[in-house]
């Protein structure tokens, strides 16, 4: 059985958490793996702002600090990595912006998965795993079956997202996801 202690892959939520920097802080003294930012609704000023602070920090950690969805936001905070869904920016596109930093590809399916790891993404994150509430319109739940079959089949290090607690984090674990990607269930990883 694998412990999730070191496999833990942070997302905090602008929209979700009341205080993001506060929660981050949390993680990183938790000793979280990776830490992204996800601010959907944040507006640019307050997005660039919030990276930049928490940048700092996990540089201070040796964190790998990660922007979602937005490559000009990544480069100008100095993010590790930049996190990109299925409808944002090629990879091709944002590596025009971002360079040569960590690419996460969210994928949905085997198919998506296979593509992603063909595509210039660096990592290649998988779900939702579990049914989630923290994504609005989420594709179906792929479970843990397939996730283990998508780590089966590419070489790249597979995030596992959606639905996570610290139960279902060594489950995930254990068919072989590189990390475990957490909103909603932050709070119960955390020291
Ligand atoms: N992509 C697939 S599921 C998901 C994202 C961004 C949300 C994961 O959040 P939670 O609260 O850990 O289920
Ligand atoms: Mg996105």
């Amino acid at each position: 059985m694998t412990d999730w202690s070191e496999h833990l892959y942070a997302i905090v939520d602008a929209e979700i958490s009341k205080d993001p920097l506060a929660l981050a802080e949390r993680a990183l003294r938790s000793g979280c793996a990776r830490l992204q930012l996800r601010a959907k609704s944040l507006d640019d000023n307050a997005f660039l702002a919030l990276a930049t602070a928490l940048r700092t920090r996990c540089a201070r950690a040796s964190v790998p600090f990660v922007v979602n969805d937005r490559p000009d936001i990544a480069a100008l905070a100095e993010a590790d990595g930049l996190h990109l869904g299925q409808n944002d920016m090629p990879i091709a596109e944002a590596r025009k912006i971002v360079g040569s930093i960590d690419i996460g590809l969210s994928t949905h399916g085997i198919r998506q998965a296979i593509e992603a790891s063909r595509s210039g993404a660096d990592r290649v994150a998988f779900g939702p795993i579990f049914p989630t509430s923290s994504k609005r319109n989420p594709d179906p739940v792929v479970g843990l079956d397939e996730l283990e079959r998508i780590c089966r089949t590419i070489s790249h290090p597979v995030v596992a997202i959606g639905g996570i607690d610290p139960e279902r984090a060594v489950a995930a674990l254990d068919r072989g996801a590189s990390e475990v990607a957490v909103i909603s269930s932050l709070e119960r990883f955390l020291k």
